[in-house]
């Protein structure tokens, strides 16, 4: 029955591939007469869409006379809570700064005024209740002109990326009067994956952090945010059925600890962004903290015949650990709605497993000789055996891969620096049939002085060689914050607007590559997020209009 689930998934998950890696020729910005348009002269959108026609005919917006509304025969209406969200939070966006009283005095000043925003949801079942997933249909249309614009989508998902980018068409004019240009856009992503790697165990993040990254991933049409929630440093996941785990392996249990209430807030306000969220409990390494509140549950390590108080990876030659895994993993598919959960299984070091007698004396009688990654390939087998009784597709870190688990997992690309690169690594996994997601190229914690954004913008998920139906395996990446040198005093500025040079590699078309028309964009973007309040960094010297304060 998983199987068949597993394989339903995929087949559906093939179809939302299709044509990632095969570059549409029309990247570039029209107006309506057929002239090629540099958009940076008037336009900051960012990802930039699949296609743009646009005009310097302008219309005049005014926060007392505008309005969202559902179109006639939408599939949704105002009891669609993500939508009436949506339309408030786009509202403020767009009218943030305005003075409602000068607002009326230009009332009569000038010609033609969009008054209304029409969406329409298309398709019979709009997904208002819904979660987002990896198939979620996220395209749009968009037809800006007066008095009404329209935004037509098959769904909610899609209509929050046309919202966005509407807001993103606004434009504030020397009297800070809102005007939006003529404009048509047909949208929908490159990648159906497309994600933001936050590690909540280095440091805790507050909630008031991972919301404000889930706000800022919306205006860069992100849709994944994972979440690195437990690792070696420690556990601030409460959980119902081990509450010990974080009681004693968090930094705080009361202060550093995501209950269940914060987890269900996260989850839903991503919701209401198209954000879905993936947990990661990384095992059988990157776990030390599971050890305060679990006994028995890692390995002891040996020095010489006696154990020298030491733990390592979880141990996998117990039944015991395979007992605790399936009451935990259950838990786990119910709290997280997502159809994957993110088993880790990354950097295992296996010198503890060496150091005990009790792990050689299984090794020998497996068969398994000396080769440790086999005790770990034993280990996640069972692991995988044990979430997919919970129906859920998983993702897991290379080694899994490397290491000759054979299972229908999503395998996520992350080693730049060994076995040819992640280049040759996404054409090993592809060929061997494998869905493929790259982060390699993308790690956001390691910094250099200058505009490091260009090197995350130049990569290409699609950049290595293989067959077409190799790089139709490739669903997409994830842009990656490590944390141990992040917490809530420096997380968001480094991550934005690096993270938006990934956000539109993995959204607009792959001709879509002109770095100095980036740049132009990517300035205004930036300054765009610092007005709607995330404090992302500056690219270079300059100024905003609206500056952070
Ligand atoms: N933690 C975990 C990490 C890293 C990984 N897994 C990591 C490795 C190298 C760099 C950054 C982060 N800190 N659990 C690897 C996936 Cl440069």
């Amino acid at each position: 029955m998983a199987a068949m689930g597993a394989l339903l998934k995929f087949g559906a998950l093939l179809l939302a591939a299709v044509a990632a890696c095969v570059a549409w020729e029309d990247g570039d910005v029209w107006d309506y007469d057929g002239h090629k348009l540099k958009d940076s002269d008037f336009l900051a959108l960012w990802p930039l869409p699949q296609k743009v026609q646009s005009s310097a005919v302008s219309f005049q917006l005014s926060a007392s006379r505008f309005q969202f509304t559902h179109a006639e025969g939408s599939s949704a209406g105002s009891d669609c809570s993500i939508l009436q969200n949506a339309f408030r939070r786009y509202f403020d966006y767009i009218f943030g700064f305005t003075k409602k009283d000068r607002d009326q005095r230009r009332r009569n000043a000038a010609g033609s005024e969009v008054l209304e925003l029409q969406v329409a949801i298309t398709s019979p079942d709009a997904e208002c209740d819904g979660f987002p997933s990896l198939t979620s249909d996220e395209s749009y249309e968009l037809s800006v002109d007066q008095p009404s614009a329209v935004l037509k989508a098959p769904k909610v998902w899609g209509a929050l990326r046309g919202l966005e980018t509407f807001s993103q068409l606004v434009y504030e004019d020397a009297y800070g009067a809102r005007n939006i240009n003529k404009t048509g856009v047909s949208d929908f992503p490159r990648f159906a994956h497309r994600g933001v790697l936050l590690d909540s165990s280095r440091h805790y993040l507050p909630l008031k952090v991972i919301l404000a990254n889930l706000e800022a991933m919306a205006m860069n049409k992100y849709n994944v945010f994972h979440w690195h929630i437990s690792d070696d440093q420690s556990f601030p996941y409460v959980s119902r059925m081990f509450p010990d785990l974080s009681q004693k392996g968090s930094y705080h249990p009361y202060t550093h600890v995501y209950t269940p209430a914060d987890v269900k807030m996260v989850i839903e306000f991503a919701r209401m962004r198209g954000i879905r969220v993936i947990a990661e409990f990384d095992t059988p390494g990157h776990t030390q903290s599971w050890g305060f509140g679990q006994k028995d549950l890692l390995t002891p390590c040996y020095t010489g015949s006696s154990p020298s108080g030491t733990y390592g990876p979880v141990n996998p030659i117990l039944n015991t650990t395979y007992d605790f895994m399936a009451g935990f993993f259950k838990e786990i598919s119910t709290v997280f709605p997502d159809a994957y959960v993110h088993l880790g299984g990354d950097e295992v070091d296996f010198s503890c497993w060496k150091s005990n007698p009790d792990i050689q004396k299984f090794m020998d009688q497996q068969g398994f000789g000396k080769d440790y990654s086999k005790l770990e390939s034993f280990y996640i087998q069972r692991l995988l055996d044990i979430v997919s009784s919970t129906d859920k597709g998983y993702m897991v870190w290379q080694e899994v891969f490397d290491n000759g688990v054979k299972v229908d997992a999503l395998i996520h690309v992350w080693i730049w620096y060994q076995g040819g690169g992640y280049k040759a690594e996404l054409a090993r996994v592809t060929a061997a049939g494998y869905t493929a997601l790259v982060s390699a190229p993308w790690y956001l914690n390691i910094m250099s002085y200058g505009q490091d954004w260009r090197d995350a913008y130049k990569a290409d998920p699609c950049n290595f060689t293989g067959t077409d139906a190799q790089k139709k395996l490739v669903i997409g990446g994830e842009a990656c914050l490590w944390g141990e040198y992040v917490d809530a005093s420096n997380l968001t500025p480094r991550l934005w607007p690096r993270a938006s040079a990934v956000a539109e590699r993995l959204w607009s078309d792959q001709g879509v590559r002109d770095i100095s028309d980036a740049y132009v964009r990517l300035v205004q973007h930036r300054c765009r997020m610092v007005e709607r309040g995330i404090p992302a960094e500056p690219l270079f010297t300059g100024y905003c209009r609206h500056e952070y304060s």
